[in-house]
């Protein structure tokens, strides 16, 4: 089986942003390692601290985060980096050419009941005219992203990649502490009768979201002709892997739970990396009324609706946002 970096060669990924990958990779072993241990490694529970947005967070959480910050920063690659857990940018090297943002570790409400959960990070370029400590670096399109990828954290641990061309899936050999190529070319299916939503917040929904689920839950006797099936790993890593690895209709759209954060998932480090990863894959990304990858953050912290998965099911899906 083809390890990783003779398969990052062989597309000619750019010697520095193999590299910057590597290091990446090196915290989410060591994020793997801890998360193996459970409660024997003393990481499980929460901390009595809150991040920017308010949410509680876990101890792993901020494990994740101090070890992923702390070999990035140490990367002379690296401009500068953000992070779920970080309230402002933080500053790394002037002369670095990338950036990287991540979600030291998605779905942590899964932490404590040995659920899935995962990292997910985007590289970009770096904007030369800019500071290293300008948040303005992170403002740029979707479609300037020079990589994507997550590490699940499950039964075994997968890395799903692209630098651009192909989405892949690595798996963890720890035999060898390598990832070895196990999917050199992941095909999201173009249908699907499968949806992934949070139903409990289905009263809080806008009409275009109300329509479309209800018209999947009619099922061979509603207008879709045919039965849908439902889940909901509440870790939005584990989703996406599903429908990356048998395709589906992942959603996370606005709601009216709380004005002031009508969306929920994070664009920059959640929405932006998974988009490039399943349109990458063959699949769609769209918030309803845009692809994903158009948009261009205008903070860190920005919250997009997210409609991802198949197809011709994400095109569907987005009619009845745009009528
Ligand atoms: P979490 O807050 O547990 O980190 O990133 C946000 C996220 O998880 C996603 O991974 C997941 O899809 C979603 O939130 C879960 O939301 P619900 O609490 O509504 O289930």
């Amino acid at each position: 089986m083809q390890r990783l970096i003779p398969t990052l060669r062989s597309d000619q990924v750019d010697l520095e942003l193999l590299m910057l990958i590597r290091t990446v990779l090196a915290g989410c072993k060591e994020i793997s390692f801890r998360v193996s241990q459970g409660a024997l490694g003393g990481v499980l529970g929460s901390t009595l601290d809150e991040n920017i947005q308010g949410e509680q967070q876990k101890k792993l959480d901020v494990i994740a985060n101090q070890l992923l910050k702390s070999m990035l920063l140490n990367d002379t690659n690296v401009r500068a980096i953000a992070s779920e857990e970080e309230d402002s940018i933080v500053a790394a090297h002037e002369d670095g050419k990338y950036l990287v943002a991540f979600d030291p570790l998605d779905g942590s409400s899964n932490i404590d009941i040995n659920g899935q959960i995962g990292t997910i990070f985007t590289i970009l370029p770096a904007i030369k005219e800019l500071s290293a400590d300008d948040p303005k670096q992170f403002e740029q399109s979707g479609r300037n992203q020079l990589a994507a990828g997550y590490v699940l954290y499950g039964p075994s641990t997968m890395l799903v990649l692209t630098t651009g061309s192909k989405t892949r899936c690595f798996t963890l050999d720890r035999t060898h502490g390598g990832f070895l190529l196990t999917n050199d070319e992941v095909r999201v299916p173009l249908q699907t009768q499968e949806f992934s939503i949070n139903m409990a917040n289905s009263r809080f929904w806008f009409e275009p979201t109300k329509f479309y689920i209800n018209d999947l839950l009619q099922g061979e006797s509603g207008i879709r002709k045919k039965r849908f099936n439902m889940r909901w790993n509440a870790a939005m890593v584990g989703d996406i892997h599903r429908v990356l690895t048998r395709g589906g209709i992942f959603l996370y759209p606005e709601d009216k739970r709380d004005p002031a954060k009508p969306a929920k998932l994070r664009l920059l480090y959640e929405a932006m990396p998974m988009a490039m990863l399943v349109e990458n894959a063959g699949g769609k990304a769209s918030t309803g009324l845009q692809d994903i990858l158009d948009i261009t953050p205008d903070g860190l912290h920005q919250r997009v609706p997210v409609i991802m998965g198949s197809s011709d099911e994400v095109e569907r899906c987005c009619y009845y946002y745009t009528d």
